[in-house]
């Protein structure tokens, strides 16, 4: 039975003063959540989250790394500082990391490895655009998304790592996909790993993102292969992030 995992990617949102309010607020109601919890913050905020959130059942982690372990890469930030701040989990590929800094699919599945290395469980987002979707390519571009991963590490690797289905046209947008939607791809994903690794597909945990809220978390976790959820603005709100957490 996999345990589900709601994860709240802050994306570049807050100060140190609003994550007070914040963290505190989620941890005065994660007792009632049943499902593993973690934040996903921007690298400034980690030293605050590791303060806040050490003993607690929330885990922390960020959102994005360097493919490279150490060297000359002005502004960048390794997957081993991350293990310093006490990081479990990094997002990878996220669909504006993709978009917005020409992450290909080659950097993306070199930062997997990289985090993995290190000890870090890799949140790997994959996910279709809406032309990419009305094109009827949707199963094509998660599956060469997956495919560069699984051609560089290996299927196994799968096995410590997290994937997330943010399709790029519920990003930031408020649509989001119906469950059924998203169930299929998921169940694509699922069944895509199967056939290399029955018992990695069978234990890998598949979050849905993009825009899922309190208001329609429920229904897209009901679904047989949806085992969490990324969530976007809706991690903002302690109130929203509880109602999702005990959704799951
Ligand atoms: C969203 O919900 O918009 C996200 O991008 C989550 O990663």
């Amino acid at each position: 039975m996999r345990r589900k995992l709601v994860a709240g990617n802050w994306k570049m949102h807050g100060s140190l003063a609003e994550n007070e309010a914040l963290l505190a607020g989620v941890l005065a109601g994660i007792a009632s959540a049943k499902t593993d919890v973690a934040v996903c913050v921007p690298y400034p905020f980690l030293a605050q989250v590791q303060a806040k959130l050490s003993g607690s059942p929330i885990a922390w982690g960020a959102q994005n790394l360097s493919q490279h372990g150490k060297g000359a890469f002005t502004g960048e930030v390794s997957a081993a500082m991350l293990r310093d701040f006490g990081c479990k989990y990094v997002i990878v590929g996220h669909s504006e990391r993709r978009s917005l800094y020409g992450e290909t699919d080659e950097i993306v599945a070199a930062k997997f490895e990289a985090a993995q290395a290190a000890g870090l469980i890799p949140i790997l987002c994959v996910g279709e655009t809406l032309d990419e979707r009305e094109g009827g390519v949707t199963e094509k571009v998660v599956a060469r998304q997956l495919d560069a991963v699984i051609g560089r590490s290996g299927v196994g690797a799968l096995a410590d790592a997290v994937v997330a289905y943010e399709p790029v046209w519920a990003i930031g947008t408020g649509k989001t996909a119906t469950p059924q939607q998203a169930q299929e791809v998921h169940a694509f994903i699922r069944g895509k790993i199967a056939a290399l690794d029955p018992a990695v597909a069978q234990g890998l945990i598949i979050q849905y993102g993009g825009s899922m809220k309190a208001n329609n978390a429920a229904e897209l976790l009901a679904q047989p292969d949806i085992d969490g959820g990324l969530i976007g603005g809706a991690s903002l709100v302690a109130d929203e992030f509880l109602a999702i957490c005990r959704a799951a």
